[in-house]
């Protein structure tokens, strides 16, 4: 049960980040309206919100998920892989603080994303990719472990399609995991039951369980009407802007 997020809108030179898709140029307006809508969204969730201030050192700022790794029983700092977004942290660090009191950071040489990191209840799939290196994933599998949970290392760097591990897998509570065709073969899915999705919507996979709701992109609607049928309730959101630089749901927030 989530009780609270940290949020970070968009700067305005929030077109200069980082992409790997030809989506075009995302309007930094629209980029604003459907971040609002995004924070509403997790507020009618019940979550309680910090809101960052913009923070236009970094670009890509507004993706908080990368900065960080939230557990019930500490935090993990990240060490995000792409050097134009090692900073920050800083400002994440202090805000972490007033909420945890055990925190750990990873530290050179390791990299790692948070966009890379899945919890299945106590368990957590971490993923090494262009962003998260084997060190970075091996730290945090210690500083887990410290903290009482499991973790298993999934290599994705081969798959050209996602960026972070979460961009094709999402938990759904229980034993359910929703994930791309490429990540079913996973023997570390073995025992749980996958909900495929439809390769034209694969960037649908990024969708986000808050308590009993399941936020999912707008525009999926093979992929609605899928968990309408499984009885969840959906919220779905306009994404495009973030879509247009690698972002999705889950980058969007820090939910704890
Ligand atoms: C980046 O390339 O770092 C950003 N433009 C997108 C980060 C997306 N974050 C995430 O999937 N957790």
């Amino acid at each position: 049960m989530f009780t609270k997020a940290i949020v970070r809108p968009p700067s305005t030179n929030f077109a200069g980040g980082l992409t790997s898709v030809d989506l075009g140029k995302p309007d930094y307006e629209l980029a604003r309206a459907q971040h609002e809508a995004y924070c509403r969204a997790l507020e009618n969730c019940g979550l309680q919100l910090t809101r960052l201030a913009a923070d236009e050192r970094y670009p890509d700022s507004t993706f908080v998920e990368d900065t960080a790794v939230l557990t019930e029983r500490g935090a993990v700092i990240t060490r995000p892989g792409a050097a134009s977004r090692t900073g920050e942290i800083e400002e994440i660090k202090t805000v972490l603080r007033g909420h945890y009191s055990q925190i750990r950071e990873i530290r050179e040489p390791g990299t790692l994303d948070g966009g890379d990191v899945c919890e299945v209840d106590q368990q957590f799939f971490i993923g090494i990719s262009h962003r998260t290196n084997e060190a970075g994933a091996m730290q945090l599998a210690g500083f887990l472990s410290e903290f009482g949970y499991g973790s298993a290392l999934i290599d994705i760097r081969g798959l050209s399609n996602i960026l972070h591990l979460k961009s094709g897998l999402a938990h759904l509570g229980g034993n359910r995991l929703l994930v791309i065709d490429e990540l079913k073969e996973s023997q570390s899915f073995s025992g749980y039951d996958l909900i495929g999705i439809d390769k034209s919507e694969a960037y649908g996979a990024n969708c986000l369980l808050i308590n009993d709701r399941v936020l999912i992109a707008s525009g999926f609607r093979g992929l609605q009407r899928r968990l309408e049928a499984l009885d969840y309730e959906t919220v779905s959101l306009d994404m495009s802007e973030f879509q247009k630089m690698d972002g999705g749901l889950s980058c969007l927030s820090l939910r704890f």
